[in-house]
Formats: C-alpha cells, sequence, structure tokens
C-alpha cells in the first residue's frame, strides 16, 4: 500500500499524552511519512481508538505500535510488533507475541504486520525497565543487526534511546550491517541539527517526546531530513 522503504522520518504519537486539535493537525500534515501511536505506560482501547479517529482526519498513514493486545483495534494502516533483543527475558522477545497470535492467528491480516527488532539502549527509558533490559556492549549492538537481517529477517530494527539522545557512530556502525532490513533511530531528536544527524545513517529516524515539549522545534526536524526531495 505505502512503499516504507522510502520512508525517512516518523512521528510517534502516545495515546496517554495530551495533543490538541491545531497541534495535530500539524503533525499530521508536517510532510511527515508516517505516524506510528506508542507508548509504554497507560496504553489504553479508549485511547488508542481516540487518537486514531481523529488522525484519521488526515490523510497521513498511520501504524499502531502494539504494546498490549488489549488495546490493539482495527483500522490502522499497518502494526509493528516490538521484539525486545536485548530484554532479559524470553517472555518480550516471543512469548507475549506468542500468546497473542494463538489467540488472533486467524484474523490477523499478516501482510499489515512487521515485526521490529528493538535495542533498547537507554536505561533510564520506561520500556528499558518494563522489559527488564541489559545494557549491551557496542559489539552486541551490531550481532544483533546482523541476527535481525541474517537470521530472522526482520524488516526493522529500531535502535531505541526514548528520551536520549544516542550514539551516532553506533547508528552509523549498525548501519553498516544492514541492506534489507531497515534501521530505525529514535530517542532524543530535539533540533533539526540533530534529525540530520541521526538521519545521515539512519533509514528511518522516530521524533516522539519534543512534540509535547516543543512542537515548533518538533517540526521542523521533518524539513530537515526531507528537505532535498
Ligand atoms: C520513542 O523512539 C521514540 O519510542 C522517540 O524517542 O521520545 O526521545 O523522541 P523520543
Amino acid at each position: 500500500m505505502y512503499n516504507m522503504t522510502e520512508w525517512k522520518h516518523i512521528f510517534k504519537l502516545d495515546p496517554d499524552k495530551e495533543i490538541d486539535d491545531k497541534a495535530l493537525e500539524l503533525i499530521c500534515e508536517s510532510g511527515t511519512d508516517a505516524l506510528i501511536v506508542g507508548g509504554t505506560d497507560n496504553v489504553t482501547i479508549d485511547g488508542v481508538v481516540q487518537l486514531l479517529s481523529r488522525i484519521r482526519r488526515y490523510t497521513v498513514p498511520c501504524i499502531l505500535e502494539v504494546s498490549n493486545i488489549e488495546s490493539v483495534t482495527p483500522g490502522f494502516d499497518y502494526y509493528f510488533v516490538p521484539m525486545v533483543l536485548n530484554s532479559s527475558e524470553k517472555k518480550w522477545m516471543m512469548d507475549v507475541q506468542h500468546q497473542a497470535v494463538k489467540q488472533y492467528g486467524n484474523v490477523i491480516d499478516w501482510e499489515e504486520l512487521f515485526v521490529e527488532g528493538y535495542c533498547i539502549l537507554n536505561d533510564e527509558a520506561k520500556a528499558y525497565q518494563y522489559t527488564n533490559c541489559f545494557m549491551p556492549e557496542q559489539e552486541d549492538v551490531i550481532a544483533f543487526a546482523q541476527m535481525a537481517e541474517h537470521m530472522f529477517h526482520l524488516p526493522i530494527f529500531y535502535i531505541e534511546y526514548s528520551g536520549k539522545y544516542g550514539d551516532p557512530s553506533l547508528v552509523e556502525q549498525v548501519k553498516a550491517q544492514l541492506s534489507n532490513t531497515q534501521l530505525f533511530y529514535g530517542g532524543g531528536i530535539t533540533s533539526t541539527e540533530k534529525a540530520k544527524e541521526m538521519s545521515a545513517y539512519a533509514d528511518v529516524i522516530v521524533v516522539g517526546n519534543v512534540i509535547y515539549d516543543n512542537l515548533k522545534e518538533a517540526l521542523k526536524t521533518v524539513q530537515a531530513v526531507k528537505g532535498n526531495e
């Protein structure tokens, strides 16, 4: 339906956070390639459905990043399912997904579903703590990326620093390992400079918190990475 391999920029909206109509309009009409609806805390079916219905006034592609099975609803263009590669519990790699497929496997449209191999690298991020992650060394991250590409054939490898700006040289080294798997980077992009820097290596940058903290700067990150198109 959409050519995801051409995407460069995504805004991530948290259904647990308030956003007024004007701000949502500016985000949806910003020229970003897609919106992800996703969060860690208090992601409820009501919050997700409400946000989806408001986003659907616009034509921007909209993805649900599945954080719990209770908040999944039809109507999104795509569903991204995280698989946390640096979790110390198998649960977050495979078991929660297994239970969901066992229950809903017969109604899932597999064409709309994409697995994201997550590597969470900020130990203060809620998702890091929630999924009981360990902090990998640089070589570990590179090996996870190689596994995502060559062993699991995942469509997406996601370097997640949520709330903190990461290490561009690590992103560069990871990118060098990936040809078919798309590299997503998210975390601490609060300015055009940071957007450009990470975008030089990551296929897609994901911009979250700054939407709520500084909408003007958030909007500028779109042009920063898509200005030459
Ligand atoms: C969070 O990767 C996204 O899942 C974006 O991170 O909120 O720090 O921009 P920020």
